[in-house]
């Protein structure tokens, strides 16, 4: 009950950023899909933008609720990305991916003028890496791709990585993203050095991308049980 009121109160301040004659990058997750029911009701009300939705999921909540979209390939500029995030440092640092959607949501939010992000309290973190840091990588030898990532967040000084391949619901098949990727998930307990982890993890051949978003995030907006918060 909490959270949810709490991604409701950063969804609604969210809307602040939005302006008429926008195209909007749509993230992914359950407070981005809070968000997009808000953005409908104020496009019933008579405000002009579009959006390019960073998941099929996204897509389908955003024509839901009568939010145009535009293809992807169609746009030539992007005003404003607003999405969500699994945890979030002080320095704006973030980690994303949890619903595995972090490679359209990296490419949307980089070629956006301005990335916001909307969590709620329980997602601020000191130090980024108790939440699982997903991986998206090729799967044509993803089992060598996850030896290489246990190397590379060892050398990036994280203790002791536990790569995980992320299945499905029936706990079985491979999980498949929207981009036709495997997810690894690796819990780190802490991630020292982000930078380093993020340099680290790019030089790999087999990883697509990864769940740190570093340097993207300009606003983070905090919901709070009666108010949002917004950091800048
Ligand atoms: C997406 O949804 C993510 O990258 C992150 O994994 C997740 C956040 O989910 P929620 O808003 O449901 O907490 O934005």
């Amino acid at each position: 009950m909490g959270a949810e009121r709490q991604k409701a109160h950063a969804a609604a301040a969210a809307l602040g950023y939005v302006e008429s004659g926008m195209t909007l990058g749509l993230g992914s997750g359950s407070t981005a899909e809070i968000f997009l029911r808000l953005l409908g009701e104020r496009i019933k009300d008579g405000l002009d933008v579009r959006g390019v939705p960073t998941s099929q999921r996204t897509a389908e909540v955003a024509r839901e609720n009568g939010v145009p979209l535009i293809e992807v390939d169609h746009v030539d500029h992007l005003a404003v990305t607003i999405d969500g995030a699994d945890e979030v440092d002080g320095r704006f640092q973030l980690i994303k991916g949890g619903g595995a959607c972090l490679l359209r949501e990296k490419i949307i939010a980089h070629a956006s003028d301005l990335m916001v992000v909307m969590v709620d309290e329980s997602k601020l973190v000191d130090t980024l890496g108790k939440f699982p840091l997903p991986v998206e990588v090729d799967p044509f030898g993803f089992s060598l791709t996850a030896k290489q990532i246990y190397d590379a967040l060892k050398k990036a000084g994280v203790n002791a990585p536990d790569v995980q391949l992320r299945r499905k619901g029936d706990g079985l098949a491979p999980l498949i993203t929207d981009g036709g990727h495997y997810i690894l998930d690796c819990a780190c307990g802490a991630i020292p050095d982000a930078a380093l982890a993020d340099r680290y993890l790019k030089e790999i051949p087999g990883v697509v991308e990864h769940g740190l978003f570093l340097g993207l995030a300009r606003v983070v907006i905090v919901g709070e049980d009666s108010e949002a918060r917004v950091m800048e």
